[in-house]
């Protein structure tokens, strides 16, 4: 407990650190970037605290925060600290935060959006050269879910580019501090001015739907910056991953893809087995107790910080058996994750996370079923992202052959 065990924010073996934070235990002490906290690594201790009403979101509550052991220049204070949003309050106020974003994205609404999806992803693939190795990320998985989310929440086409840049920059732990809260003051500039665009003439999208005063109180121009905010960075940040994290454990598969292409395996199947297994989310910050919490053996005290350990809570042997860290999609448990998380605060955006990647991924091995990794899986690096589990990039073959097919 003197020495708890300490996150690598540089993430060179994500593998061996799952492992070592399962081993110790479903509650665990650990140092994130100097600051002993709580990780939570078990299905069922997670299941418990995130419907616990006495763990919540204020940074206010943290010990650390109140003692000034942590200050803005704690390189993880944005994902911790990033204003007033439906992901930041809790009860009463949460409900009135985040009911109108909610409403928008439930699967039917999502009709809607599907054409958009079908749309971007056809002329994504259009748009990939066979010759030659390319970076599926950086040209399929990535593009999808950002132009996916600036549809949906209304950014204006010419802000992409520089929301891409921003966000990793933000999300990087290579970037120097003082760097990251510019970034965060220009994002924070550019939403700012985007919602009093929408409120000066509304259009059709979700920001302007933010700003409307149909049913409950209204939002405040904060809290509809925070929630358009949020919308954005999991759209840049969480569903590219799915997508390249299930491309990656397919290719490293072959009999399973088969079999997936087969008809043997549904798309679904593998969707979830992927959030289990490899899910987008490392690690969530963060949550802090208002009082003593006691879970199995140990006990979170008051105003201790408490992170979910998404990654090794999918490698949980006692909900998934011996091998939870084989890739199965064929495992009976495998849609028994907690990757949106749990609660009141579980993923607004989680089935249009899955409408995303169940077009993608089947429209993908459909134009080129030959898809093969350009390098050994085993030279597939992450990101210096500690909290998003997201590789570099994923180079692979089109056409599953190294020199140009005729
Ligand atoms: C990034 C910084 C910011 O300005 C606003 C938010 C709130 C939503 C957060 C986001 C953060 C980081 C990535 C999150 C997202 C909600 C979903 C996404 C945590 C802190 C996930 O990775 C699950």
């Amino acid at each position: 407990m003197n020495c708890p065990f300490a996150i690598d924010p540089l993430v060179r073996d994500l593998d061996g650190e799952t492992s070592a934070l399962r081993a110790a235990g479903p509650l665990a002490r650990v140092d994130l970037l100097g600051v002993p906290v709580w990780a939570v690594t078990g299905q069922d201790e997670a299941r418990r605290l995130l419907s616990d009403p006495r763990l919540v979101k204020d940074i206010g509550r943290w010990r650390e925060w109140r003692s000034g052991a942590v200050t803005r220049e704690w390189p993880l204070i944005g994902m911790v600290d990033p204003g007033r949003s439906m992901f930041t309050v809790d009860g009463p106020e949460h409900r009135r935060l985040r009911s109108k974003t909610a409403q928008a994205i439930t699967p039917r609404r999502l009709e809607r959006l599907r054409p958009v999806i079908e749309g971007v992803t056809a002329r994504l693939l259009d748009g990939l050269r066979a010759d030659g190795p390319v970076d599926l990320k950086a040209s399929f998985a990535g593009p999808l879910p950002m132009a996916v989310v600036s549809v949906l929440m209304g950014v204006d086409e010419e802000l992409r580019p520089r929301q891409h840049e921003l966000w990793s920059a933000f999300f990087s732990l290579r970037t120097p501090q003082d760097e990251r809260l510019a970034v965060i003051a220009e994002l924070n500039a550019v939403f700012t001015g985007m919602v009093r665009a929408r409120s000066a003439e509304p259009a059709d999208d979700l920001t302007s739907a933010l700003l409307g005063t149909d049913g409950g109180e209204p939002l405040s121009e904060e809290e509809v910056v925070g929630n358009l905010t949020a919308m954005v960075a999991a759209g840049h940040e969480t569903t590219v991953s799915l997508i390249v994290n299930a491309v990656r454990a397919l290719l490293a598969n072959p009999g399973l893809l088969s079999r997936v292409l087969d008809g043997g395996l549904t798309w679904n199947a593998v969707i979830d087995e992927t959030l289990r297994w490899d899910p987008p989310v490392t690690h969530l910050l963060m949550r802090f107790a208002t009082e003593d919490i006691a879970v199995g053996d140990s006990t979170v005290g008051e105003g201790e910080g408490v992170v979910m350990s998404y990654r090794a809570i999918g490698r949980d042997r006692r909900e998934h058996g011996s091998d939870a860290d084989v890739f199965d999609p064929a495992r009976p448990t495998r849609a028994r994750h907690t990757a949106f998380g749990h609660g009141p605060h579980i993923c607004p955006g989680a089935a249009l996370a899955r409408l995303e990647a169940s077009t993608a991924l089947p429209a993908l091995f459909e134009r080129f079923p030959h898809l093969r990794l350009a390098v050994a899986d085993d030279e597939l690096r992450h990101s210096p992202v500690l909290t998003q589990n997201e590789l570099e990039a994923l180079p692979v073959l089109l056409r599953g052959e190294a020199t140009p097919a005729g």
